[in-house]
C-alpha cells in the first residue's frame, strides 16, 4: 500500500483561537456560535470539547494575574467543559474581535457573539486573541501539530507573525 504525505501550509497572520466559555456551553448556545463562526467566513482548522484545570485558566490568562477579577475568572473558565477552536480566514484576529464585540457584553454592538450570548463582563461567551503572536501562542498551548488543518486537509504549520 502507498502512502501519500500530505504537504504542510504555512500561516502567517490568518489565523486566531477562540474558546466557547463555561456559560455560553452550559446554556446550549455552541451551535448558534459556531453557525456564526462558520457564515462570517471562518474556518476551523482545529477544535476540541475540553475542561481546563485552574494551572491552565490561570496560565493562560497569566497577564491578568494582578487583576481584581483574576481569581474569579479562573473559577468561571474552569467551573465547567469548553470548546476551543482554531480558526483561520484572512485577517483573523481583527475580524474575529469584530465578530464578537466588546468585553462587556453592555457595549457590544448588536449582533456580535457578546450582545447575543454573554450573560456579564466575565460571563462574556466567548475568548478571542488580540493580536497574531497570541493567536499563535494560544494556538500552540492547546493544540500539536498533528490536530490543526488548512482548508484542503494539509496539517497546518504556524510560524511566527512579523
Ligand atoms: P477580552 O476577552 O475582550 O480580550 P480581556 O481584557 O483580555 O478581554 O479580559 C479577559 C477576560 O477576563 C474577559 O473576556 C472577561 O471574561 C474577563 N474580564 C475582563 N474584565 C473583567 C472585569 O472587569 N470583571 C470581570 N471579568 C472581567
Ligand atoms: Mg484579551
Amino acid at each position: 500500500m502507498q502512502t501519500t504525505l500530505r504537504n504542510f501550509t504555512i500561516m502567517t497572520g490568518n489565523i486566531t483561537f477562540t474558546i466557547i466559555k463555561p456559560g455560553a456551553v452550559s446554556h446550549e448556545h455552541i451551535g448558534d456560535i459556531l453557525k456564526m463562526i462558520s457564515e462570517a467566513g471562518f474556518s476551523i482548522a482545529a477544535m476540541k470539547y475540553t475542561k481546563l484545570s485552574q494551572i491552565q485558566a490561570a496560565y493562560f490568562y497569566n497577564v491578568h494575574k494582578e487583576r481584581s477579577f483574576f481569581s474569579g475568572l479562573v473559577e468561571f473558565m474552569t467551573s465547567g467543559p469548553i470548546v476551543v477552536a482554531i480558526l483561520e480566514k484572512e485577517n483573523a484576529v481583527e475580524d474575529y474581535r469584530k465578530l464578537i464585540g466588546n468585553t462587556d457584553p453592555a457595549k457590544a454592538e448588536p449582533g456580535t457573539i457578546r450582545k447575543l450570548f454573554a450573560e456579564s463582563v466575565q460571563r462574556n461567551a466567548v475568548h478571542g486573541s488580540d493580536s497574531d503572536s497570541n493567536a499563535r501562542k494560544e494556538a500552540d498551548f492547546f493544540f500539536s501539530k498533528s490536530e490543526r488543518f488548512d482548508r484542503d486537509g494539509n496539517f497546518l504549520e504556524l510560524v511566527p507573525a512579523e
